[in-house]
């Protein structure tokens, strides 16, 4: 009987410390998503791991001194209700875990939906290359950024990922983003910022020598401050490419403004394939 009201008071316990866990808010659906999984799962394998536990090593106690144990006898009830809840736990687990990796904010495509140009969506179409980034907006002009995305708050994005040499992976963790570039290969995926701020962004595929300045920043804004950001960069392209001397001004300014600081703490990849370079010649 005791022992019965310890299990009860260790699973009371266990659900209260879960419950107590709650995810912080998301940046965006798809880490939304990813952290209401986690939660759920642990919701179920807390209490489960601290049930085992506790009867582990109250059997253990009890039992440890007993000089003519007994063997347990067959209890039928008792298999088949561990069997069903085994199953009904299982179930659960699958079914949740499969709506979350089946949701397009979390799966990969394998191409940009042909509405996306017309509907509010943004596409930003993601080149890694040995070392560094291009990042392109085939709706919003003819700009390319190197180390930074900035994406609006509230709308979908489509990231149009690639790679021009070897394997790399794009990844933004607060974001919860994370896919593979393959060379002569697209996958998309997609998601939707809920929170402005700044996310860092990485290569996360060992990927050569200086895989690790593989760094980026996904900023996100509100709306206006967006279409304000895209006229900046289609004016700074433009200038750039007629050449004229305050086309290098504006373009300068656009950077600092759009947090090209905090990428610049980073030395740029050419460095290094020069250095490389220099060194095996
Ligand atoms: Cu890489």
């Amino acid at each position: 009987m005791r022992g019965k009201r310890s299990v009860l008071l260790a699973a009371l316990a266990a659900a209260v410390l879960t419950l107590s866990v709650e995810p912080v808010a998301a940046q965006s659906t798809t880490a939304n998503l990813i952290n209401d999984l986690n939660a759920k799962l642990l919701y179920v394998a807390v209490p489960i791991t601290l049930v085992t536990e506790v009867v582990l090593f109250y059997t253990v106690w009890k039992y440890a001194k007993s000089d003519a144990p007994k063997p347990t006898k067959e209890n039928r009830r008792l298999e088949i209700t561990w069997t069903v809840a085994t199953a009904i736990i299982l179930l659960f687990v699958g079914v949740a875990s499969y709506t979350v990796l089946a949701n397009p904010a979390v799966t990969h495509t394998t191409g940009v939906p042909d509405d996306a140009a017309s509907s509010d969506a943004v596409v930003v179409d993601v080149e890694a290359y040995q070392w560094g980034w291009r990042f392109d907006y085939p709706n919003e002009g003819n700009f390319t950024t190197e180390t930074e995305i900035v994406v609006p708050e509230d709308r979908t994005v489509y990231f149009n990922i690639t790679s021009a040499d070897v394997l790399h992976s794009f990844a933004v963790p607060e974001l919860g983003l994370k896919q593979d570039a393959v060379p002569e290969r697209s996958f998309v995926i997609q998601t939707t910022p809920t929170q402005t701020g700044s996310y860092q962004g990485y290569c996360t595929e060992f990927c050569g020598v200086a895989h690790s300045q593989m760094y980026f920043n996904v900023t996100v804004v509100p709306g206006q401050e967006y279409q304000s950001w895209t006229e900046e960069q289609r004016q700074a392209a433009a200038n750039e490419s007629s050449g004229n001397a305050s086309g290098g001004n504006a373009s300068a300014s656009s950077g600092n403004a759009s947090g090209g600081n905090t990428s610049a703490s980073v030395p740029p990849a050419e460095d290094v394939s020069a250095l490389l370079a220099s060194r095996s010649a």
